[in-house]
């Protein structure tokens, strides 16, 4: 890890409030805690929080007011400072010590204003009962649902099919090591281990990533797969002194069905599709090879090595396959094979005289509008997926139908990545902070010390 946003503590208060911008809501991630409990949380609110100002040696809360809303956080303004913004505090809904009023009755907690406006106001009875008539506050099952969400079917020891990141066109065998927010550390089973006993290959995920399979996916649906090599001990690893358990289809996402009859995917079609290892690209791409259950794989045309090993598996209804043109009309521009030019390149033309193909039926395609709240410039926390473990202060910087593009901020354009906008791998702002996941922060004007910014390595290394 480069900087340290965890100890350092990345202020997204004050970042949100330096940039002008704001955070993308919680109820566009699907996927993150609380997301369906998200419309009963709105400014206005008022909740009952710790009482950090005071000199008192119990726990003392006191009441205060939603006065904004960026993803997890919220800013607060105890009751008392009425116009007085001074004082907001942003906390984090999920971690902070705040609760529904109501609570501290509940639990006999006693509620004391702060020092600073204690002289202002006489009857602190009244003039709470004038504020609260009719006020609203957290639900009461709000923590509870916090802690139901970030349950994971997911355990140290759990084996996994998973993309080979040596090699992206197969899959293969792997533990998992670590679980932080349901975002999975896997081990490949033959990754080795180093003099010290340290990982030589990891992965990371999250639980419902599409590189993620059931043991038996691969065979299953024809995909290739690297065959463990048993030479390899790691069973010093304390991922791998568990007792191994094979994961099953019922602990991964269900993908949505695609009728494989009459018109499909067939080997040869040409393409749009997002490039695996340079995920800001959207290419010429033809259809490989067609497999079972409605996935396919995918090469981009004129930069294959021709061995088939950088293919890329993708479902018939992933966002990274796109119909021939997509770019054209939505103003992106398309990433051409080595010796075309922008100025004379036609789909038509390529089809048809260069290679003698067609284009995959515009219908095949999940390309349709899911009505999905995020705009551009709204801020989240999003995986690098060219070095997943990595979860990096990010910026919406277009949205195109279903597609997303992402701007890590203080890093290049050249890092942005196309993701889909129901991608398990972004979070609301302050997710981080709730599942103890540790937060990378924008990079400034000059690289923090010891972390290089070397963008020519950024093609040759897969993820
Ligand atoms: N070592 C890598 C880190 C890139 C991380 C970028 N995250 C947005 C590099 O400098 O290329």
């Amino acid at each position: 890890f480069g900087q340290d946003a965890t100890l350092a503590g990345f202020d997204w208060g004050s970042y949100l409030e330096k940039s002008g911008l704001l955070a993308a809501p919680v109820s566009c991630f699907r996927h993150a805690p609380l997301c369906a409990q998200w419309d009963d949380i709105y400014v206005g609110l008022k909740v009952e929080v710790l009482n950090t100002h005071t000199a008192l040696p119990s726990k003392v809360y006191w009441i205060a007011t939603v006065v904004q809303l960026a993803g997890y956080k919220a800013l607060l303004r105890h009751e008392g400072f009425e116009d007085d913004d001074s004082h907001d505090l942003w906390c984090n809904l999920g971690t902070a010590d705040v609760h529904p009023i109501g609570w501290c009755a509940v639990n006999s907690k006693l509620l004391v204003p702060p020092q600073e406006v204690h002289q202002h106001i006489k009857d602190w009875k009244s003039y709470l009962m004038e504020r609260l008539v009719g006020a609203h506050t957290l639900p009461v099952d709000f923590h509870v649902k916090m802690a139901d969400s970030l349950r994971c079917p997911f355990r140290q020891g759990v084996r996994v099919e998973v993309v080979d990141r040596s090699q992206v066109s197969r899959t293969r065998l792997a533990v998992v090591d670590t679980v932080v927010g349901g975002r999975l550390r896997l081990l490949y089973e033959d990754g080795g281990l180093g003099p010290s006993g340290e990982v030589l290959s990891d992965f990371w995920c999250h639980m419902q990533s599409p590189l993620l399979h059931p043991v038996g996916w691969s065979e299953r649906v024809g995909h290739s797969i690297k065959e463990t090599d048993t030479s390899v001990n790691m069973s010093s690893h304390p991922a791998f002194r568990k007792v191994l358990h094979n994961s099953v289809p019922h602990q991964f996402r269900k993908l949505r069905t695609v009728y494989m009859g009459d018109t499909f995917f067939e080997e040869g079609m040409k393409l749009e599709a997002i490039d695996p290892l340079n995920l800001g690209n959207i290419c010429v791409a033809s259809v490989r090879k067609v497999l079972l259950d409605g996935y396919i794989m995918v090469g981009i045309d004129g930069v294959e090595i021709g061995d088939g090993s950088d293919w890329f598996c993708y479902h018939a209804s992933s966002h990274a396959i796109l119909p021939v043109g997509y770019c054209e009309n939505n103003d992106i521009p398309l990433t051409l094979p080595p010796g075309y030019d922008h100025a004379t390149f036609t789909w038509t033309k390529y089809l048809e005289e260069e290679t003698g193909t067609v284009a995959v039926p515009r219908r095949l395609f999940n390309t349709g509008d899911v009505g999905h709240g995020f705009t551009s410039g709204m801020k989240l926390e999003a995986v690098d997926l060219m070095e997943p473990r990595l979860v990096c202060v990010a910026t919406v910087r277009r949205c195109v139908g279903r597609l997303l593009l992402l701007h890590f901020d203080g890093w290049e354009p050249e890092f942005d990545q196309w993701v889909d906008c129901q991608s398990p791998e972004i979070y609301p702002v302050g997710w981080c902070e709730i599942t103890g996941y540790q937060l990378q922060p924008p990079i400034g004007p000059e690289p923090p010390q010891g972390q290089e910014r070397s963008h020519t390595s950024k093609k040759a290394k897969p993820f």
